[in-house]
């Protein structure tokens, strides 16, 4: 009986995500679902990336948070449209939430949706918000067991953020085992080793992104 229950929800969360599918597409909106643990880097990714791309992408934000606004603020500062999401103690972000945003946003001047799922290695990859691909940031200290531990979110991303690449030498993370069991998990996997500190290696990630986006708008 549990088992149905849960399939329920997932379905209906489904047909949501999917509705929203749909107005994105005919709006031309590529969507990333961005997720990770609490304070891998997600936020400091959305601005790193929208520092690299607003001159060529309307951009819009969506984060999700179980209460407060932090997140939110620091994007309104770039002056980017933003909705903070206050999931009031949810561990993820669905397609019902993400469909409340939408009188916020005139769609019309946006080409890049990010939404920052709630920090949590575990649910948000079961509930789709109706993106066109997920991204998964995964920081150094938190250590490289975390693919073989929580599989579901490695294997659903299309692009996986190794982050705090700058701590290398201050945590004992063993790159080629976090690559090595990723890449085991889900072979299509694009890996991108990172610092959202020092800027290094994010060129390499945002010209895939933009490669994404453009292939998709044509
Ligand atoms: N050393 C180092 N610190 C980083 C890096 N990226 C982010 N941080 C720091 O890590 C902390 C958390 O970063 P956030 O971007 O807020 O992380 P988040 O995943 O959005 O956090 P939640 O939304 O709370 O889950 C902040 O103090 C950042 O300055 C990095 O590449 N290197
Ligand atoms: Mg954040
Ligand atoms: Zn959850």
């Amino acid at each position: 009986m549990k088992v149905t229950v849960v399939k329920n929800v997932l379905d209906a969360n489904n047909r949501i995500a999917d509705d929203n599918r749909k107005l994105f597409d005919g709006h031309k909106m590529f969507v990333i679902n961005l997720m990770s643990s609490p304070g891998a880097g997600k936020t400091s990714l959305v601005e790193r990336t929208i520092t690299a791309l607003r001159d060529k992408y309307g951009i819009a934000v969506i984060e999700g948070d179980i209460q407060d606004t932090f997140d939110a603020d620091r994007i309104a500062k770039l002056g980017i449209p933003v909705v903070q999401i206050n999931t009031g103690g949810a561990c993820h972000i669905d397609g019902n939430m993400i469909r409340e945003t939408f009188p916020s946003f005139d769609f019309s001047k946006i080409d890049l949706l990010i939404v920052e799922n709630v920090g949590n290695l575990v649910c948000p990859a079961e509930f789709k918000v109706g993106e066109n691909i997920k991204v998964m940031l995964l920081s150094t200290p938190e250590g490289a067991d975390k693919p073989a531990k929580y599989p579901l979110m490695f294997q659903e991303s299309s692009a996986l953020l190794i982050n705090k690449m700058d701590l290398m030498a201050y945590v004992d993370f063993d790159l080629e085992k976090a690559r090595r069991d990723s890449l085991a998990l889900n072979k299509d996997l694009n890996i991108f080793e990172v610092s959202c500190k020092t800027g290094a290696g994010l060129d390499a990630w945002v010209a895939w992104l933009d490669r994404q986006i453009d292939a998709f708008k044509k």
